[in-house]
């Protein structure tokens, strides 16, 4: 019998989503332990005492897998199904530049564009059309997913975009990927996020939109003061 697998999520997290559909592709059964971020479990605190944040992946008896990129990874290794990350060392080492991009320069680009103002806001979405422009160019051409005729480990890292960066810009009343917002739109990159949020796997794990827009709008102001922080220590 196959050892127990174990998420500890929490609703409406794109991070989260990232191991939800990495588990969802590869068909591997899970259990999904629902964490209150504003009070966190014992259980989470026990399994990433170092970050205390979610996703958590628990394997049978194994020490935890934490950080959701290392999750996507290790559920492509550990597990049988359909190959998330490119077996060819240069398409492999070229996925994982482009998603730590996604979760490094280019999300903090998008963020500090959505929740500040002024100079620092219009700098910064100047950033973050760049960095999605970036992206973009890394679409093979003729291919629906970075993943080629599948969705693979730069789609997953990029779900966020696909999914929650319309609720963002929604709260935030910015544009940054919106098509009929030019010269900032991406066409490729926008018909990538549809075909990515319409893919039959992905559906099953992505949260309902209108309640991540509620839940998420009530964490704003929280945002906007981690981002004027943030553009502090950068002044
Ligand atoms: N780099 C981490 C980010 C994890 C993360 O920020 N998780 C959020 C949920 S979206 C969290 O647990 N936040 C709780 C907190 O900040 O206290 C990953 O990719 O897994």
């Amino acid at each position: 019998m196959s050892e127990p697998l174990k998420l500890i999520g929490s609703f409406g997290s794109p991070v989260v989503h990232r191991a939800e559909v990495a588990l969802l592709l590869k068909g591997v059964p899970y259990e999904f332990i629902q964490q209150d971020l504003a009070n966190k479990s014992e259980l989470l605190l026990k399994h990433n005492p170092v970050h205390k944040k979610v996703p958590v992946l628990l394997h049978g008896d194994r020490p935890a897998v934490c950080e959701s990129l290392v999750i996507i990874e290790y559920v492509d290794e550990a597990f049988d199904g359909p190959p998330l990350l490119p077996s060819d060392p240069f398409a492999r080492a070229s996925a994982c530049f482009w998603a730590r991009f996604v979760n490094e320069k280019c999300r903090r680009s998008v963020w500090m564009a959505l929740w500040t103002d002024g100079q620092v806001q219009a700098s910064s979405a100047r950033e973050a059309a760049e960095n999605l422009k970036l992206l973009e160019g890394q679409l093979p051409e003729g291919k629906r997913f970075f993943g080629g005729d599948t969705i693979g480990f730069l789609d997953i890292a990029m779900g966020g975009i696909a999914h929650w960066l319309g609720v963002f810009e929604e709260m935030a009343g910015a544009r940054l990927l919106t098509e009929e917002d030019r010269p900032l739109d991406r066409p490729l990159l926008c018909k990538w996020a549809r075909d990515y949020k319409a893919d039959d796997i992905v559906r099953q794990c992505l949260p309902e939109r209108g309640r991540v827009l509620a839940e998420l709008t009530a964490r704003k102001d929280r945002y906007v003061s981690i981002a004027m922080t943030m553009a502090a220590k950068n002044s």
